[in-house]
């Protein structure tokens, strides 16, 4: 049986064809698979799960909801963690998918392997002003607040963060972007030396081989979505990165 692991999709209504493509490897690729986990920036922004409420927003989302539900209906089983986009993912969007939400980081154990999963942001240490900023949104006490605006204003929001955002990432050292080492060895002793760390985030899908005081361990990093995408497959005991082509 197969779980496969997909993160970094950007669904918004400005990139149709990516939720299109998403909608079909759903309907095939993903039908008869065991598990599916989505490790965060699912969306491009999501400021609220009452925005499936919204007439015209909730209606651009809810192919996606009614497709995540029919997979899990006919028995895949679906895990969702959060990314820096859409940390705001809440119970209500995942019951609407019957997904079940992850902490950042999880452990699974397909097979006899020990895989640890993350979103992959979290190990960006050198990336100050966004750890201070992820501090700040990941707080109850800001999530109320910010959930307690109109959803207008919550979008208006989100737009000036993603042009701030836009702006300092073109002013900044491509490198402090990336995961910091020190952090990925911490996480792999922290969870006993798994064999795989696999995360997203920073859109380089590759696989890294590195020594843990001694233990052989790989981090793995998927891909984005835009005209093809890095995901991970498993079968039992094998691990693989897979391209999809999205464009055809
Ligand atoms: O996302 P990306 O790839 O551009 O860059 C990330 C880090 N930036 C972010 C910020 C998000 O893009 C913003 C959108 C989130 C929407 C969520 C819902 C609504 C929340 C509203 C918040 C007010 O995650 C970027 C990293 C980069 O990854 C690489 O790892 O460098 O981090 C930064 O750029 C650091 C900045 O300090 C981020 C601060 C932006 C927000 C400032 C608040 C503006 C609100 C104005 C209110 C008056
Ligand atoms: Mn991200």
């Amino acid at each position: 049986m197969t779980t496969w692991i997909i993160s970094d999709l950007h669904l918004c209504a400005q990139r149709p064809a990516v939720t299109q493509a998403f909608l079909h490897w759903l309907a095939t690729d993903v039908a008869h698979a065991e598990a599916l986990y989505i490790l965060g920036d699912f969306f491009e922004v999501w400021v609220g799960d009452d925005v499936l409420d919204d007439a015209v927003h909730g209606a651009e989302f809810q192919p996606v909801v009614d497709a995540l539900r029919r997979l899990s209906d006919s028995g895949v089983k679906l895990y969702f963690m959060h990314g820096n986009r859409d940390f705001l993912i809440g119970e209500r969007f995942a019951q609407a998918c019957d997904m079940q939400l992850l902490a950042d980081p999880a452990l699974i154990q397909p097979g006899e392997k020990r895989i640890v999963l993350s979103h992959g942001d979290a190990l960006c240490t050198d990336d100050l002003a966004y750890q201070q900023f992820r501090t700040q949104v990941r707080s109850s006490q800001w999530q109320q607040a910010f959930l307690a605006q109109p959803l207008a204003a919550r979008i208006a929001f989100a737009e000036q963060a993603r042009s701030q955002s836009t702006q300092n990432k073109a002013m900044q050292p491509v490198d402090i972007m990336d995961v910091n080492p020190s952090a990925v060895v911490q996480l792999l002793r922290e969870y006993d030396y798994p064999k795989v760390l696999l995360h997203g985030h920073t859109h380089r899908p590759d696989v890294h081989a590195l020594s843990v005081d001694g233990h052989a361990c790989e981090r793995w990093v998927l891909g984005d979505w835009h005209d093809t995408a890095v995901v991970c497959r498993l079968d039992g005991n094998t691990i693989a990165l897979v391209t999809l082509q999205l464009d055809e």
